[in-house]
């Protein structure tokens, strides 16, 4: 007898089948045992009942929580009265004649039985291994397995090649402290912060390249926005007229995923009782300097001036958005050129300022881009003022020596999306082996963390 699936068992209604799964409940009534198995599609219930057969009912009584089983029995409509519409295969329930146990498993540490899996963070991760067996934990990472699939193939339907960038790089990309360094054979190398000067290499050679990469950052300081790895979604373009390519490039990009969500995981955002958050037509774009000056007038809180929006800033603006255009998007862009990376294109007509930007939903950064530096010449101009020793990306400038058109990228950050969209309250929850300051799979001491 082939193994059915829990959620196709409704199509084997009075037939015999096999199924096979995980014990997610056992409640005993009186002389029936009711057993939920949760398997891939979902979740089937099964009934023991001692007059269809005793050897089933024994070992029912031996089952605890997450013991693996394969049970064999009967599909049979369930009476009126208890059907249960929240579940796919709710119109059935398998009266079982068989069941045989394939892993046992000791008492969990705490209930995961509940619709909710009501535990502290710390918990939560310190546990990841069970409690990502839990429907709703499941979700955040079906979601996320959704946002990624969706950003590789809408790219690659745009004409973008997939390229593996690497991990460990001669160079810091995004400047700054945020860098792990690593003794490579006795040099110093880093782990990548970003694959930006690889993803534009491999563009000169493509045109439109995209990759999705594990990227390190030492966040020294604990937020419910930062991670130490971030699952990197990276997308370069060449050709382009403006930096506004790139922009509609990543609105796209971010509509058609919410799109395919909508589709497919209906069922993980009803756990979560959420809303997709709302793309208009045109996501209005505004310059830092404009976002600033709206701040101030909304709240009369000052800003402006300031080098980039702060966590209050980005919530705001994002507020005043919302309710100006309804849009819960909205690029910010034009950042202080010196204040960001080198390859950051500046505005010709007012250099000050840059082509690079930001996209931000209710409030979080969900993603960075712009127009480069494209020009040989002005890249190593910026190298000189930037302070970089050419030799450490020297296959990035060699690069840009011939011929390399108008071009611009983005990247946006998988976890902060996934955080966003099921309204979680730390990025930690959307990471499904978070590292920060404080966790390598384990809780750090203070003495492993010096
Ligand atoms: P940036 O540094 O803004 O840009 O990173 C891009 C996106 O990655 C996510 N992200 C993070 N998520 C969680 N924890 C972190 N510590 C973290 N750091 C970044 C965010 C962010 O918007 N090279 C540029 C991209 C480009 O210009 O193409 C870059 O890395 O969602």
């Amino acid at each position: 007898m082939s193994r059915v699936l829990a959620t196709d068992a409704k199509d084997f209604v009075e037939k015999e089948i096999s199924i096979k799964g995980w014990v997610r409940l056992r409640r005993d009534h009186g002389k029936l045992i009711f057993l939920d198995i949760r398997d891939r599609s979902g979740i089937i219930q099964v009934v023991v009942n001692p007059q269809v057969s005793q050897s089933a009912y024994k070992n029912a009584q031996a089952l605890g929580v997450e013991y693996a089983v394969e049970i064999k029995g009967r599909v049979n409509k369930r009476p009126e009265n208890s059907i249960n519409k929240d579940l796919e295969s709710g119109r059935v329930e398998l009266e079982a004649t068989e069941i045989k146990i394939l892993a046992k498993a000791p008492v969990l540490p705490f209930d995961m039985g509940g619709e909710d899996l009501k535990l502290e963070l710390p918990t939560l991760l310190d546990h990841r291994g069970l409690t990502l067996r839990h429907p709703k934990i499941a979700a955040i990472f079906k979601v996320q397995a959704v946002i990624i699939d969706e950003f590789r193939n809408y790219l690659k339907r745009e004409g973008f090649v997939e390229f593996q960038a690497p991990s460990i790089a001669p160079a810091v990309a995004e400047g700054g402290a945020a860098v792990f360094e690593v003794d490579y054979f006795g040099n110093k190398a880093y782990l990548s912060q970003s694959p930006q000067l690889y993803k534009q290499i491999v563009m000169s050679a493509f045109e439109r390249v995209f990759s999705v990469n594990k990227v390190f950052r030492a966040e020294p300081s604990v937020t419910t926005r930062h991670l130490t790895e971030v699952v990197s979604l990276d997308a370069e373009m060449a050709f382009i007229e403006s930096w506004e390519d790139v922009k509609d490039m990543a609105q796209s990009t971010v509509r058609t995923i919410l799109k395919r969500l909508e589709k497919e995981c209906a069922k993980e955002l009803k756990m979560y009782k959420v809303e997709l958050p709302k793309m208009i037509e045109k996501t209005p774009y505004l310059s830092l300097r404009d976002a600033q000056e709206k701040i101030f007038k909304h709240s009369g809180r000052d800003a402006r001036g300031e080098k980039d929006l702060n966590p209050q800033d980005e919530r705001e603006i994002c507020e005043i958005i919302k309710k100006e255009t309804g849009s819960d998007f909205v690029f910010i862009y034009g950042y202080p050129t010196k204040e960001k990376p080198f390859y950051v294109y500046p505005n010709p007509d007012n250099p000050e300022y840059n082509e690079g930007m930001d996209l931000l939903c209710k409030g979080l950064e969900w993603a960075s881009g712009g127009r480069r530096v494209n020009d040989y010449d002005q890249l190593m101009e910026h190298v000189k003022k930037w302070k970089l020793n050419p030799a450490k990306i020297k296959l990035f400038l060699e690069t840009f020596k011939y011929g390399i058109p108008p071009e611009g990228g983005f990247a946006l950050g998988a976890e902060r999306m996934t955080m966003q969209i099921l309204e979680l309250s730390n990025v930690r929850e959307a990471s499904i082996f978070p590292r920060d300051i404080e966790r390598i799979d384990e809780r750090l001491t203070s003495k492993k963390r010096s």
